[in-house]
């Protein structure tokens, strides 16, 4: 699915984002920029060590912001990290701080000068967020930066199975059907 936003397209896909030719990848870190499973381990074994030794230059990265490092090996020319928030009970300022993860990943690629940035559904996997809740924030937060920013032409989220595919489809369909 597809839709343009103001003078930008946002993309949805379901793959691997490691495979994204995308000039920026987003991956779902931790805050200790340490690398692990999931995405995280997925981009780390495509992209080689270089990431890695980046990653610890920079020490780390609190929830709800995010870092930049070059891509390595990867086709993306940067790694976007961005660390989402482990959920809990989603009273816990969760909805902030994943708002907060994907707002500074597009600030980044914008100071950048990226034009398109690949995002993967950041917190759902081993931090457990609810990914119809997730999905929301997600395009919402994607939506409402691209309203305002034209320097990005390209936004895409790629989603790794058909459930959390169809999640963002109906947060997408929503947003686009109340404008
Ligand atoms: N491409 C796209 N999406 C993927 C890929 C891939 N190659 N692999 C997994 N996903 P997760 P989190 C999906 O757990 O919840 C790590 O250990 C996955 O199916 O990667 O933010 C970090 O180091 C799910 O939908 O990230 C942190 O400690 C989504 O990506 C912690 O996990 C996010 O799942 C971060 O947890």
């Amino acid at each position: 699915m597809e839709v343009i936003i103001n003078k930008s397209r946002l993309e949805l896909l379901e793959g691997d984002i490691t495979k994204q030719d995308t000039e920026a990848v987003v991956n779902a870190a931790n805050s200790r920029l340490a690398g692990g499973g999931g995405v995280d381990g997925a981009i780390h074994r495509a992209g080689g060590p270089q990431i890695m030794e980046e990653c610890r230059k920079i020490g780390g990265c609190p929830t709800g912001e995010a870092r930049i490092t070059t891509g390595g090996k990867l086709k993306a020319r940067y790694v976007i990290h961005a660390v989402g928030p482990i959920y809990r009970d989603g009273r816990h300022g969760e909805p902030e701080l994943l708002l907060g993860a994907y707002k500074y990943s597009l600030k980044l690629a914008s100071e950048n000068k990226i034009k398109s940035v690949a995002f993967p559904s950041i917190s759902t996997g081993a931090y457990g967020y609810p990914v119809e809740d997730a999905a929301n924030i997600a395009i919402s937060t994607a939506v409402d930066y691209l309203k305002s920013h034209t320097e990005i032409e390209i936004v895409c989220f790629v989603l790794f199975n058909t459930d959390t595919y169809k999640a963002y489809e109906r947060a997408l369909s929503s947003i686009i059907n109340v404008q």
